[in-house]
């Protein structure tokens, strides 16, 4: 039982989540050591959502308002730690849930799939019931997608994905949209907007943005996009997390 006044209460309270949720299966075991790995970035950058997030937020609100045809993917730790807001967020955008696992076992595609249909939505494709295809004939484990929705998808959120799969997501044609708390990872800097943040902040602050931006005309959201360069702003991300002048607060 986590104390209510621990300096760590919200990062202890995740972890709590991600261990249910790997011992009922619905993780892979490398999710508990990516949460990891994303603890460590969270706790460099203060656990919380810094300017350069909140502006790669803002850009991909705009992108996603923008975009025809919009998938929100969903793995392992996504599920575990945020299956209402990504619900929420596929309704408000009219967009479509694809489950994509990197370690997928048919067992663990049902799990997420109950999950998100007790989160409340109504349809997810990427399941063991359809015939899956292969990104742009790219013949990997790593390239499946479902016809109906990453395949023909023009902008894919994908979070706390692996950097192989963002590749072939942008070998394929993609538009990537990230949430990933390492700044330097493959997928970070492959993607087209990086939000360094936790997946946990970053969706209802995407949701906020979605809904506030929702009435703006395409040429506004064309502008907010024209605006955002992901390179300068994961080094602004960098600059925020620079051990050396950590060292000297
Ligand atoms: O459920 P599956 O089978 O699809 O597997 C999912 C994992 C996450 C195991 C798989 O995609 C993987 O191995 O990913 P990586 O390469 O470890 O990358 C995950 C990234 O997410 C890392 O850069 C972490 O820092 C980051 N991360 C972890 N937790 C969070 C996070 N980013 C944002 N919010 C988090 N809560």
């Amino acid at each position: 039982m986590v104390e209510k006044g621990h300096p760590r209460y919200r990062s202890l309270k995740l972890r709590e989540k991600i261990l249910e949720a790997y011992h009922k299966g619905v993780l892979a075991d490398a999710g508990i050591i990516a949460h990891g790995r994303g603890e460590a970035f969270d706790y460099l950058i203060g656990e919380k959502t810094r300017r350069p997030a909140l502006r790669a937020i803002k850009a991909a609100a705009a992108l996603l308002l923008l975009a025809e045809d919009p998938v929100l993917s969903v793995n392992g730790n996504t599920a575990a730690l945020i299956s209402e807001g990504i619900v929420e967020l596929a309704r408000l955008l009219d967009a479509k849930i694809e489950i994509n696992l990197f370690h997928r076992t048919p067992q663990r595609v049902k799990l997420i799939e109950e999950i998100l249909k007790r989160a409340g939505a109504r349809e997810v494709l990427g399941t063991d019931r359809e015939k899956l295809k292969h990104l742009k004939g790219i013949k990997s484990p790593r390239a499946t997608a479902s016809p109906r929705g990453i395949y023909t998808a023009d902008v894919v959120l994908v979070p706390l994905e692996d950097g192989d799969r963002a590749e072939m997501l942008k070998r394929a044609g993609k538009t990537i949209i990230t949430v990933d708390l390492n700044p330097l990872s493959r997928t970070s800097r492959k993607a087209d907007i990086s939000i360094t943040d936790n997946i946990v902040r970053a969706i209802p602050l995407l949701i906020r943005y979605v809904k506030k931006l929702k009435g703006c005309k395409r040429d506004e959201l064309k502008k907010i996009l024209e605006g955002f360069d992901n390179k300068k702003n994961l080094e602004d991300m960098l600059r925020l997390i620079d051990l050396q002048r950590m060292r000297k607060l």
